[in-house]
């Protein structure tokens, strides 16, 4: 038993401190060369899982020397990847047994739960627990500790369990479940092959001229959630064996009156999508989706917080194909949608060329492109991607490329980072890299940034140089 004075100042051991890094995924079971060889996500594989439940502080995004912004949490550290809340990306195909090994090495019960495939049942202090489980159903899952509910879950106990299935139904292409209905079938049977969905199937993938394969089964998570520090430092600094009941931990998260000052507030000051926030939301591969038109994809929304939220992307309207684990009859195509806590929704992203634009008939589809007051066509975006940004005589020019489209969060005014910076709050994006339908280098835009550059090369397809209506 630890000395209760140490818990109480929080200092009881040397805290591991860590940076909101690159979150790793992992691969259970049998061979997934469609994650593993994913650039985006840093995939290794694993023959078992084996979790240590311990605590940690993070850098937060607006964390620098002049500026600390850290938060306390609760960890599901896994053995071969460093410190991260959310824990690890799990990725397995159905039909995988999961051994999985936990230790608990905080000093309240604890435990790791996965709605419909597995409950380790409280794991006392101290106790290690070695388990198996079967994946059985095609799916995205939350796993998170489900005692002292909601508190240990939104202390920081979570992650995302990603269940593939293991084959298409018989003369069909694959969808991301075990059992599509007949419409989220029709759509996935669609790319690729309908003449409105030109381009990859999902399970496809792609070489490409400019050497940037395109991954088969193309898949972002968006795990949200919310950290309050001053709350999570309290609940840290209980003496051993106390907890925090649920209900004033509830009260304090979701109403005490906002406090302008960060020192008081029980009230979250953090907004994340998989452990990032704002820019770097933004230009995360794993969370950004960066591809060519004609190259859908899959989003996986999860929400491991106590807050709704209403993730609205840009460009591209969405099919929702499954909520809370239920395969849609008619899924939907919006442009938002609400994800409550503990929600789990698939967006799928047909990645069409944008509908604002400008075309011959104006039907918000591929169409032929209209011509600009420089002669160009509207697509592909040729003077977008030429515009630099400072223009090119200041020395700092950076290409207004890829084409980058804003997904933002509805519940805005009250998200921010430590109350004031909303550009760093629950943001991300869809980027264009290039269009599959578009004959030549336009399948590639040129990626920035595209500096002083020698001259047009693979993938490279307009002037090295400010147009000259640029100024
Ligand atoms: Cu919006």
């Amino acid at each position: 038993m630890k000395d209760q004075k140490d818990r109480l100042t929080l200092n009881r051991r040397e805290f591991i401190k860590f940076g909101a890094g690159g979150m790793a995924a992992l691969v259970v079971g049998a061979k997934m060369p469609w994650i593993l060889d994913n650039e985006a996500f840093a995939a290794a594989p694993v023959q078992s899982l084996n979790f240590t439940i311990t605590d940690a502080i993070k850098d937060m995004a607006t964390h620098n020397t002049i500026n600390p912004a850290q938060c306390y949490f609760w960890v599901y550290k896994e053995a071969t990847l460093p410190f991260e809340v959310p824990g690890p990306h799990i990725f397995t195909t159905e039909g995988t047994i999961v051994n999985i090994t936990i230790t608990n090495s905080l000093e309240q019960p604890h435990a790791f739960f996965i709605p419909g495939l597995f409950d380790s049942g409280p794991i006392a202090p101290g106790q290690t627990v070695v388990k198996r489980f079967g994946a059985r159903t095609a799916g995205t899952y939350l796993y998170y500790d489900n005692l002292n509910d909601p508190v240990n879950r939104v202390m920081g106990l979570h992650g995302a369990f990603i269940v593939m299935p293991k084959a298409p139904k018989r003369g069909h292409k694959f969808t991301p479940y075990s059992s599509p209905t007949p419409g989220v079938q029709a759509l996935f049977d669609d790319f690729g092959t309908a003449q409105w969905w030109p381009g990859l199937a999902w399970e496809q993938g792609a070489t490409n001229p400019e050497a940037r394969p395109t991954p088969p089964f193309r898949q972002y998570i968006w795990l949200l959630h919310q950290a309050s520090p001053v709350l999570f430092r309290e609940v840290g600094s209980l003496p051993a064996g106390e907890i925090m009941e649920s209900a004033e931990f509830v009260q304090k998260f979701l109403h005490d009156a906002f406090v302008p000052t960060r020192e008081t507030n029980n009230i979250p000051n953090y907004f994340t999508i998989s452990g990032q926030s704002g820019h770097f939301a933004h230009n995360t591969p794993y969370i950004c989706p960066n591809l060519r038109v004609g190259e859908p994809c899959v989003i996986r929304l999860l929400n491991a917080g106590l807050w709704t939220h209403s993730m609205h992307i840009h460009a591209n309207h969405v099919y929702i194909t499954s909520i809370k684990g239920v395969v849609q009859e008619n899924p939907i195509w919006v442009d938002v949608f609400n994800i409550e806590p503990l929600d789990t929704v698939e967006y799928v992203n047909p990645y069409m060329r944008p509908p604002d634009v400008p075309n011959e008939r104006g039907i918000g589809r591929a169409d032929a492109p209209r011509t600009t007051l420089n002669g160009g066509p509207t697509w592909p975006p040729n003077e977008e991607l030429a515009m630099l940004i400072p223009s090119a005589p200041a020395g700092l020019a950076v290409q207004l490329s890829p084409l980058c489209y804003p997904m933002h969060d509805h519940s805005e005014p009250s998200q921010t980072s430590q109350g004031g910076n909303y550009n760093m709050g629950m943001i991300s994006g869809m980027n264009f890299i290039g269009d599959r339908g578009v004959a030549g280098p336009g399948s590639s835009f040129p990626n920035q940034p595209l500096i002083d550059p020698p001259g047009p090369g693979p993938g490279v397809f307009m002037p090295a140089v400010p147009p000259p209506w640029f100024d």
